[in-house]
């Protein structure tokens, strides 16, 4: 076929979505069962196929899980046909932008190709298979659980931490289970796959970067570097340049063109006057469209579109006075880190849409996140999570696809990583929000620390790429952008990897062995993880859960728990603060509250030491089912009281009382993370439960922009005449924290007179509460009464005679009375005076 002037068009993309079908071919399916040609959706996979046809239970309830486990022993097929008629094309290419995993891919019978990544997209010409008028295209799926097996004997024994050897494969690595996720192994077309045609030339890759080339007050010089990488079609003699190629590039008003004169070319676009972007609470977030077209004699061949951001974005590890430093600085300005870790947001990741990206990500912002890391063990996620958070302002970490566990360096494990990496890189690059590719997600420090090295006997692990092939890949594909091999990472391979003086570090003592209190005994540079479990909301557990009796232990609950013992560490995570309750909505109740509190507590030290500490991302912000896990936003989408715990944490203006010194000395810390000074009356006072003041003392302070102050609280305030029965209030213009002298289950908190009035309002209803007496982490349960309910803030301490009001937004909740009922509207005074009650009774 040759090409003429005159039938030069652009290039058309057709999605390949509609007609498929999915057929078990191969394994131990269930007798009775038949699975041929299943109705199939693409995007998607077998589990959600299966599931729409009727013919599995749901995976997420119960231990369906379990009893689902053979779908990954099983090969499946998918199929599809399609009517293809020549439309004078040169070239026609089957494109896949996600095979979940091991497929071989046939039109028209005729093998196509073999993948083996889920985290790479394929491209394959059909021209010379595809025929006028039906067109059959097949993808099988080789069973992904055998397939993993089989590798780890290929390429041989490397640690890693679950059930399956997740690390010999390419593919999600929780797909096969992780300590907050199911196992459930996936197979299918994830991502979308359409039929592209062209002539003569394609853009095969263009990266786009923006920088700052200067700047002046109000507006900076931008510059745009583009690099194109172009395919020919392969006309017989042509060269690039007989072609007559030209490629243009556009923003903010200025074209440039150039001639394409080699496969790889270059433009560089300076717009002078662009306004920077900025993370939260630090700036506005302009973005700034890029076009990019390739022609020939003035016609479009194709086109690429990015949205870039200008800012400059640098990590600073300097050694400094306190170790190595780990600091986030964009335009010349630090930011204080308050992230979040990001988990893939369901377990069969195609069902998450933009729409649900946006409200998982408004979340985020609503308590006060500025950052999302998108964790190791998961994917790199769809375009739209990078391009909401350019959108929001929340800056994103990406880590490479390599978590708790050794990779192997040999191939075939080594060209899918470099390949991988280059479409990822290549595809996110651009992103204003994207401030750091991190290797791998603790593999360093498990290769010192979890005695791997004997394990290993001298195969390689991984190192190679943490510290070859991808920070030389970044530096290529991504130049600019900030690169750390592993986290926890100390900036040398030296220093040990989690040393907290040295970089960032992953905290998981506290959890895992000694209690919540004692995060305040470390004073970390950066903390990159840490968190606390806290069982899903109400109506999530009992969606998913249908037990009888419902019990901490009972069988599906004990199958909606992932961590090591982990009811244990949520018992002995408790039993300091409060007596363990036995009647299940106190246990709830009582293990959501030590969440929110063990997280809180933490977040407040780390801000109280900035700058020394420069960031936290917490251990989990959402969950990909229903489960008893870390996050703060459980399976069903529903805020836990943990997201509230950071929305206080982590505002602006925090104000936190904190132990300092070895004699425990009260300060009240005053972490100003915002634009504006922060001036005032500092009132301290110690207060009787039942409300009388015993001391108080007002101070003036300034606390500048973007800085800390401690103000060490005066003796007669510091110490009580009675721990069981005094609080100590601090607060400074609206603010104000709390400080407890004894642990609620040795303080005297008491059955508080509460009164509680509803006042009906559109959708929902306000809930004013008046308390006689102290009340600590007042929190109205609303999901328990609809599952749509949605409250607007939780976790309240009131003093005696205080009151505050709740607003709920209920469409469906009729009887908006019960929101008073004692078990909605909670505090930890209730478990306190249950376990009274309970003593006094046994
Ligand atoms: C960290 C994470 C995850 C894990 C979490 C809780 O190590 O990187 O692997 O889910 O701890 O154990």
């Amino acid at each position: 076929m040759t090409v003429t002037e005159t039938r030069v068009r652009t290039a058309t993309r057709r999605d390949l979505h509609e007609g498929w079908t999915v057929t078990a071919d191969g394994g131990p399916v269930p007798a009775g069962t038949d699975l041929t040609r299943v109705p199939a959706s693409v995007p998607g996979c077998v589990h959600t196929d299966l599931l729409a046809a009727g013919l599995i239970v749901d995976p997420y309830l119960d231990d369906h899980e379990r009893v689902l486990a053979w779908i990954g022993r099983t090969n499946w097929t998918y199929t599809t046909h399609f009517a293809w008629a020549d439309d004078g094309h040169e070239r026609h290419d089957l494109v896949f932008d996600g095979l979940d995993t091991v497929a071989e891919i046939r039109l028209n019978g005729a093998l196509v190709g073999a993948t083996a990544n889920m985290h790479r997209c394929y491209r394959f010409d059909v021209s010379a298979l595809l025929v006028d008028g039906d067109n059959e295209l097949t993808v099988r799926f080789a069973a992904p659980v055998p397939y993993a097996d089989r590798q780890s004997l290929v390429l041989g024994y490397r640690p890693q931490v679950n059930q399956h050897p997740f690390n010999a494969m390419r593919k999600m690595a929780c797909s096969f289970g992780w300590d907050w996720g199911p196992d459930l192994a996936t197979s299918g077309i994830w991502r979308p796959v359409r039929l592209e045609s062209w002539s003569v030339a394609r853009l095969a890759q263009v990266r786009v970067h923006a920088s700052v080339a200067g700047s002046a007050p109000g507006a900076s010089a931008g510059r745009v570097d583009v690099v194109a990488e172009i395919e020919h079609a392969g006309v017989a003699g042509a060269t690039p340049k007989q072609a007559g190629l030209e490629l243009s590039v556009r923003i903010a008003g200025t074209e440039v063109q150039i001639p394409v004169d080699a496969d790889t070319v270059s433009a560089r676009v300076d717009v002078p006057g662009v306004e920077l972007w900025w993370p939260r609470s630090h700036g506005a977030q302009p973005l700034y469209d890029v076009d990019v077209e390739l022609r020939r004699a003035g016609d479009a061949l194709a086109t690429a579109e990015r949205r870039v951001g200008f800012r400059t974005a640098t990590l600073e590890m300097e050694p400094d006075e306190d170790g190595t430093s780990f600091t986030f600085v964009v335009n010349g300005q630090p930011v204080w880190v308050r992230g979040a870790n990001w988990i893939p947001d369901d377990a069969f990741p195609h069902r998450v849409t933009r729409e649900r990206y946006a409200e998982r990500i408004g979340q985020a912002i609503s308590a006060n996140i500025n950052l999302l890391r998108v964790w190791g063990g998961g994917i790199y996620e769809a375009d739209d999570f990078y391009d909401l958070c350019d959108e929001l302002g929340l800056l994103t970490w990406q880590d490479f696809l390599f978590a708790c566990a050794a990779y192997a360096e040999e191939e075939p494990l080594r060209s899918e990583v470099e390949a991988e990496v280059r479409d990822n890189v290549t595809r996110l690059g651009h992103h204003a929000s994207l401030v750091l590719w991190n290797g791998s997600n603790e593999n360093i420090w498990g290769y010192h620390d979890w005695n791997w090295e004997s394990r290993l006997e001298g195969r390689t692990w991984g190192l190679g790429y943490y510290t070859g092939l991808l920070p030389r890949m970044v530096a290529d594909l991504d130049p600019d952008c900030a690169y750390t091999p592993s986290s926890p990472w100390s900036g040398s391979l030296e220093v040990h990897p989690n040393d907290p003086r040295h970089g960032s570090v992953h905290e998981w003592e506290m959890w895992n062995r000694r209690d919540w209190p004692h995060y305040r005994d470390a004073v970390p540079r950066f903390m990159a993880e840490f968190g606390w479990q806290g069982p899903p909301t109400w109506s999530t557990l009992t969606r998913a859960i249908s037990d009888d009796p419902l019990t901490p232990e009972s069988p599906g609950m004990l199958v909606h728990q992932k961590a090591a013992q982990g009811n244990d560490k949520l018992i002995d995570g408790l039993v300091a603060h409060l007596r363990l309750p036995d009647a299940m909505e106190d246990w709830h109740w009582a293990m959501s509250w030590n969440q929110a509190t063990a997280v809180s507590t933490a977040l407040e030290h780390y801000r109280s030491w900035s700058p020394r500490c420069m960031g936290a991302v917490v251990w989990q912000l959402n969950d990909c089912w229903p489960v008893t896990s870390w996050a703060a936003i459980d399976g069903d989408g529903r805020a836990k009281p943990l997201l509230f715990a950071l929305r206080h944490a982590y505002a602006d203006r925090l104000i936190t009382v904190q132990p300092r010194g070895v004699d425990g000395q009260l300060v009240v810390a005053l972490v100003n993370d915002s634009s504006e000074d922060w001036n005032g009356d500092l009132e301290i006072r110690r207060a009787a439960y039942e409300g009388i003041d015993l001391a108080s003392t007002a101070i003036s302070v300034e606390v500048r922009s973007r800085s800390t102050a401690l103000i060490p609280v005066p003796g007669p305030l510091a110490k009580p005449d009675d721990p069981a029965r005094e609080v100590l209030a601090a607060s400074l213009g609206h603010q104000r924290a709390t400080w407890f002298y004894a642990q609620p289950r040795d303080s005297a908190l008491r059955e508080p007179a509460l009164r509680v009035d509803v006042t009906p309002v559109e959708d929902g209803a306000l809930v004013r509460v008046i308390t006689d007496t102290l009340v600590r982490g007042l929190t109205l349960l609303a999901d328990k009464l609809h599952p749509e309910a949605v409250v607007d803030d939780a976790l309240i301490d009131l003093l005696a005679g205080e009151c505050h009001t709740f607003r709920v937004s209920a469409p469906g909740l009729t009887d908006i009375a019960a929101l008073a009922d004692p078990t909605v509207l909670r505090s930890v005074n209730q478990l306190v005076v249950a376990a009274a009650t309970d003593v006094a009774a046994g």
